[in-house]
C-alpha cells in the first residue's frame, strides 16, 4: 500500500503545490504543520526538521562537492529503547534546492524509509538476541528492525516523478549501548556511507550526535548566564538526532550546471531548505494498525536556523511550516519588524545576565529591518559588506524567500583553518553562515547579533552590546568529524548522561516540589531526580 501511495503522491506533487498556493492566499488558518518550535510539530517529532546545513565539503579530496544535511527527530535520549529511533516510514523527507531565486525548488532529493522486522516474537525491538545479541555489522541478524531507504532526485530533466538513484540502502541502528552496538562508528556508522551514482556523490542516513549547540536558557526570559563566549551550558549535550546527509558535485546543483569560478557569479548561489510531508489521511484501524494515505502535505519546513523560533509569530508558526518559500511574502511583516530583539531588550533590561556583567539598555534599529531581510530572505548583494572579499549570496526574484543561501564559488574554510570564525561573516569568514551553514557555525550568536543590528549593515548599532552577544556556548560539546557526514558519532545509550549544567551547581528545587540533586565528581552519574508529591 505504501508504494502505491508513494508513486501516486509523486504525481500529485504539482497538484498539491497549486493547492497549497491557493490555500495560502485564501486563509492561513487552514494550514496544519509542525516543528518543535511550532505548536503542531512539537507533537510530531518524527516529521520535525531540526537543522539544515549546506556547505562546501572541507574533507580532503572533496573540494568539488557540496554537503547538504537535514536533521530530524530532536531531543533523543540515547537510552530511549527498546524501539530506539528510526525515521518514520510514513513521512516523505526532502532536501530542496532553488537555484533560480523564485522560491520554487528546482532540485529535490527525496528520501523514503521502510522498516523490516526479522523476529516478531521478541519482546524487544530494534535489537534482540537472534544470534548473539551484538550488532557488529549492518547485516547482523541481531539488528532486528533494520530500516532501508530510497533516494530519488527530482529536477527539470526527470519530470515530477523524479529518478530513483538508490534503493534498499540500509540505515545503521541507533547507538543502543556498548554491549549491543560496540565500536559503533567503525562497525555501523562508516559502513552506512554509500556512494550514489557514478559522479562521486555520497549519502548517509542515520543517528548522529546533536550538533546544534546553544544554551536553551535563552527561552527563560533571555536567561544568559553572561555575554561571554564560555560559561554557558550546551543544553543539547549528549542528545542525538537522526540525520539525512548527501554530498553531491557542485555542478549538479547550480542553475547552469557548471562550476562557477567567480564569487560574484549569480549562478554561484543556491538556496537550500528541507521539508517533511505526511499523507493527508491517517487511518487508525480497530486491529491496531495505522496507515496514511492521500496526497503528501508538507508539515515541516526549515532553511535558516531559528527563523521560525524567533522571528515568526506563534499564530503563524504552523502555517510557516506548511509554506513553500515561494509564498514567504506573508511572513515578511515579521521579518521587517521582528519582536525577538524587543524581547531581548525588555528581558535584559529587567533581569540583566545571571553573572551581572550586563544590565542596561539596548538600542535597536528601527523598522523596517531591511538588514534582516537581506540576511535571511533575499541574500546579500555583491559589494554590500565593505572590508570583505567581494561576493554575493543574493538569490531572489525580488520576493522574500527564506532558506539557506550558499555561494558555491566561495572556497570552503574548515574549522580550525586560517580565516575560520565560528561567527562566519560577522567574524570576517565568508566561508560560513549566512553563506550557507557549516556545522561549526555559532548561529545562535550570529543571529542574535543580527537581530540586534550588531552587523555592518546597521553601523550605528554595530556596537557593544549589540555586536558582542554570546550565549556562553561556542562549540558542540562532542565536537564534529572532519569528514562526511561531519556530525559526530551518536551518543551511546546505557551510559549515564553527563550533566547539562555546571559541576558547581549542587541542588535546585523542582517545579512540582520534587527535589533535584546533582551529584558531582562522577562524570557519568550526574544527576538524580526524586519526585516528592
Ligand atoms: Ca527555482
Ligand atoms: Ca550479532
Ligand atoms: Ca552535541
Ligand atoms: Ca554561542
Amino acid at each position: 500500500m505504501k508504494n502505491l501511495f508513494y508513486e501516486k503522491s509523486l504525481k500529485m506533487t504539482r497538484i498539491f503545490f497549486v493547492a497549497a498556493l491557493c490555500l495560502s492566499i485564501s486563509g492561513l488558518n487552514t494550514f496544519a504543520s509542525s516543528h518543535a518550535e511550532a505548536p503542531l510539530t512539537s507533537m510530531d517529532r518524527y516529521a520535525d526538521n531540526t537543522d539544515v546545513y549546506a556547505f562546501r565539503s572541507s574533507e580532503a579530496g572533496r573540494a568539488g562537492f557540496v554537503t547538504l544535511i537535514a536533521n530530524f527527530i530532536p531531543l533523543q535520549d540515547p537510552s530511549g529503547g527498546p524501539q530506539f529511533f528510526r525515521f518514520d516510514d510514513t513521512v516523505q523527507y526532502e532536501i530542496k534546492i532553488d537555484n533560480t531565486g523564485d522560491g520554487l525548488q528546482d532540485i529535490t532529493y527525496q528520501f523514503m524509509f521502510q522498516t523490516n522486522i526479522l523476529n516478531r516474537n521478541t519482546v524487544l525491538g530494534m535489537n534482540t538476541i537472534n544470534i548473539d545479541g551484538q550488532i557488529t555489522s549492518l547485516a547482523d541478524l541481531d539488528y532486528n528492525m533494520p530500516q532501508t531507504y530510497s533516494v530519488r532526485r527530482i529536477d527539470g530533466s526527470t519530470g515530477p516523478n523524479g529518478q530513483l538513484i538508490a534503493s534498499g540502502l540500509r540505515m545503521p541502528p541507533s547507538n543502543i549501548g556498548p554491549r549491543t552496538t560496540p565500536n559503533y562508528e567503525t562497525n555501523l556508522g562508516q559502513p552506512a556511507i554509500y556512494p550514489l551514482g557514478t559522479d562521486g556523490s555520497r549519502v548517509f542516513c542515520g543517528q548522529r550526535d546533536e550538533g546544534f549547540f546553544l544554551d536553551l536558557g535563552v527561552f527563560d526570559a533571555i536567561g544568559y548566564r553572561s555575554l561571554a563566549p564560555t560559561g554557558g551550558v550546551d543544553t543539547l549535550r549528549s542528545f542525538n538526532v537522526n540525520t539525512i546527509a548527501i554530498e553531491v558535485p557542485i555542478q549538479s546543483l547550480t542553475r547552469n550546471g557548471a562550476v562557477p569560478t567567480s564569487t560574484t557569479d549569480p549562478n554561484a548561489v543556491i538556496g537550500v531548505f528541507s521539508t517533511a510531508s505526511r499523507g493527508s489521511l491517517r487511518t487508525i484501524a480497530a486491529n491496531g494498525t495505522r496507515s496514511q494515505t492521500g496526497t503528501f502535505v508538507q508539515v515541516s519546513r526549515l532553511g535558516s536556523p531559528l527563523i521560525n523560533e524567533v522571528v515568526i509569530p506563534l499564530g503563524l508558526k504552523d502555517a510557516f511550516n506548511s509554506l513553500s518559500p515561494v509564498n514567504d511574502a506573508v511572513a515578511a511583516p515579521a521579518v521587517l519588524d521582528p519582536e525577538f530583539p524587543k524581547i531581548i531588550r525588555q528581558a535584559l533590561g529587567a533581569f540583566g545576565t545571571f553573572d551581572g556583567s550586563f544590565a542596561g539598555t539596548i538600542n535597536l534599529p528601527p523598522a523596517p529591518r531591511n538588514d534582516i531581510a537581506a540576511i535571511f530572505v533575499t541574500g546579500i548583494p555583491a559589494g554590500a559588506v565593505p572590508g570583505l572579499p567581494n561576493y554575493t549570496t543574493f538569490l531572489s526574484d525580488g520576493q522574500p524567500h527564506e532558506y539557506l543561501r550558499l555561494n558555491v564559488a566561495i572556497a570552503p574554510v574548515a574549522a580550525g583553518a586560517t580565516g575560520f570564525s565560528r561567527l562566519g561573516l560577522l567574524g570576517g569568514d565568508i566561508g560560513g553562515f549566512p553563506n550557507g551553514r557549516r556545522v561549526q557555525d555559532d548561529v545562535v550568536d550570529i543571529e542574535v547579533r543580527a537581530l540586534l543590528g550588531g552587523t555592518p549593515f546597521t553601523p550605528t548599532f554595530n556596537v557593544s552590546p549589540n555586536n558582542a552577544f554570546n550565549d556562553g556556548v561556542s562549540a558542540n560539546f562532542e565536537g564534529f568529524l572532519t569528514r562526511f557526514p561531519y556530525l559526530q558519532t551518536p551518543n551511546a545509550g546505557n551510559t549515564p548522561r553527563p550533566a547539562n549544567f555546571p559541576a558547581t551547581q549542587t541542588s535546585a528545587p523542582n517545579e512540582d516540589g520534587g527535589e533535584m540533586s546533582y551529584i558531582n565528581g562522577f562524570p557519568g552519574l550526574s544527576y538524580l531526580v526524586k519526585p516528592k508529591k
